[in-house]
């Protein structure tokens, strides 16, 4: 039987989704992107479900585009022809990074080892990235003769302002977890053989939490970028006058006046 091209594993209320072409560093094929976007489908369907993690077998995260996979890879066509990469980018990219960006839970990727091109600003679209130390963030497309995609031009100048953005997309150098982290690139860096612990403590801390107020907090932040200050202090106005007729709030409040942990279920 063939194996799938992303591994799906559930603990919990936590389902993981590791990218699984090992041999080629888990690059995205068309078919890895079927698989990925059907097993986000199914998580966000699935109401048992209130954390999502993403990351990698083997020692890669994932290398962004194969290269050589020709369902979408920039080589010539079959009628000799240059084959369109932005049609890849509508067919294949924007609808992942709207996907993650749209889930409604939240998204952790744990970076377990390289993440370069469309891998690396995949993992930069999640909620909260935790990388282990030995692994890396290459924006590697300027080697190839691309700009940053996957949302990589509207991520990184949002996460690390223009002097590092451009530095990072123009020189397309390595960057070590560590770097990335004190950058402000990811949330945490954390010693490897601490990771793969980490990652479960910090998935299953998220699914415990408020699920609604955590997508509402990431809607409205990613909100505020294009706001002024009025219109974003409406936008929490509307938000909160949401989540404060909801159930979560209700149990928040009743449980720290309990003196108890609080047991969330909206999503
Ligand atoms: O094309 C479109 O449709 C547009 C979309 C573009 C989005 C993009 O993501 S563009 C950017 C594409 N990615 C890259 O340019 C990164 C290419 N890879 C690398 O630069 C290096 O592999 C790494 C720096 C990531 C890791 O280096 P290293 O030395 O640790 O590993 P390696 O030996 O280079 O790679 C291991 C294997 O994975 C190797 O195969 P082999 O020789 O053992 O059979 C290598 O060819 C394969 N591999 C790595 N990355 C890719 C890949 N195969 C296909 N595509 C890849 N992107």
């Amino acid at each position: 039987m063939e194996e799938s091209l992303v591994r799906v594993s559930h603990s919990g209320a936590v389902r993981t989704l590791a990218l699984n072409r090992p041999h080629a560093l888990n690059s995205f094929t068309g078919a890895m992107h079927g698989e990925l976007r059907a097993a986000l489908d199914a998580a966000a369907n699935d109401r048992e479900v209130r954390c999502v993690v993403v990351t990698g077998t083997g020692r890669g995260f994932c290398a962004g585009q194969d290269l050589a996979d020709p369902a979408v890879a920039p080589n010539r066509d079959a009628g000799g022809g240059t084959a369109d990469v932005g049609a890849a980018i509508e067919r294949y990219y924007k609808p992942l990074a709207l996907r993650i960006r749209s889930m409604p839970v939240p998204v952790v990727a744990a970076v377990n080892g390289v993440a370069a091109g469309a891998g690396a600003n995949f993992a930069l679209l999640c909620d909260i990235v935790v990388a282990a130390r030995s692994a890396s963030f290459i924006q590697a497309f300027s080697k190839i003769g691309l700009i940053p995609d996957c949302g990589g031009t509207w991520l990184l100048p949002r996460l690390v302002g223009r002097a590092h953005a451009l530095g990072l997309a123009m020189l397309g150098d390595k960057l070590g977890a560590e770097d990335a982290a004190r950058l402000g690139l990811i949330w945490k860096c954390c010693d490897d053989a601490a990771f793969p612990a980490e990652v479960e403590a910090l998935a299953a801390r998220l699914a415990a939490l408020p699920t609604r107020a955590l997508v509402a907090t990431r809607k409205a932040l990613d909100a505020s970028q294009e706001l002024d200050l009025a219109a974003a202090l409406s936008l929490e106005a509307d938000a909160q006058r949401t989540l404060g007729a909801a159930h979560d709030f209700q149990e928040g409040v009743a449980a720290f006046l309990a003196k108890r942990p609080a047991s969330f279920s909206d999503r």
